[in-house]
């Protein structure tokens, strides 16, 4: 398949962080080998005058997600520590690109990108129409920004080859590409993309 981008489309790139790269706090298994093609889908984007957003997890340290405060996760993406900062490779452009944190609030969690962020703001206003999803992890933050993406009626492309699963139970990750692919998501490859 062939996709040319065009100026109604941005990337997105989720939770690229620290602590979910192995070593760190919530590893996603091999989520460090997918930062080489992730800054090839960044470099494409960007030079072409395309948006990329980067989500972040920004949780307080007594963020509702973490055991011992009503969650299952261990404690990870503390705001202002190391763990949160954005794994050293990734390229982040200088221009025309945002951070988006979420999860910041103690009480609240968020698994999408769209939770209590101006995400969907900051699209509408560049007159973004598609979507480009990758990054960590496929079974949480990926599928639920994805999905948000799809109910707020852009069109959603997941980075096949720019994703890595937790995988908490073995097909999690199977699982969520196939729920989106059922609401219409479509899978694409950095070869497919035409500049
Ligand atoms: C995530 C678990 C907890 C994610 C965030 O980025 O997918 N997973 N917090
Ligand atoms: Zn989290």
């Amino acid at each position: 398949m062939r996709v040319k981008i065009t100026d109604t489309d941005a990337l997105i790139i989720v939770d690229m962080q620290n602590d979910f790269m192995p070593g760190g706090a919530l590893p996603v298994p091999e989520g460090d080998r997918i930062v080489p093609v992730l800054n090839r889908y960044i470099e494409k984007f960007s030079s072409n005058g395309n948006p990329v957003f980067f989500t972040r997890d920004w949780h307080p340290e007594d963020h509702i997600s973490f055991k011992g405060y009503g969650g299952i996760w261990p404690p990870h993406c503390v705001q202002g520590t190391k763990g949160a900062e954005f794994h050293p490779e990734l390229k982040i452009p200088y221009d025309n690109k945002f951070i988006i944190s979420k999860g910041y609030s103690r009480d609240f969690d968020a698994y999408s990108g769209f939770q209590g962020t101006i995400l969907d703001n900051l699209l509408k206003e560049r007159g973004v129409k598609r979507i480009f999803v990758g990054g960590v992890a496929t079974d949480y933050c990926v599928k639920n920004t994805a999905l948000g993406g799809l109910n707020l009626g852009y069109q959603v492309f997941i980075l096949e080859d720019g994703i890595k699963g937790v995988n908490v139970n073995p097909e999690d990750s199977k699982k969520a590409l196939n729920l989106l692919l059922e609401r219409g998501a479509v899978l694409i490859n950095l070869e497919d993309i035409e500049q």
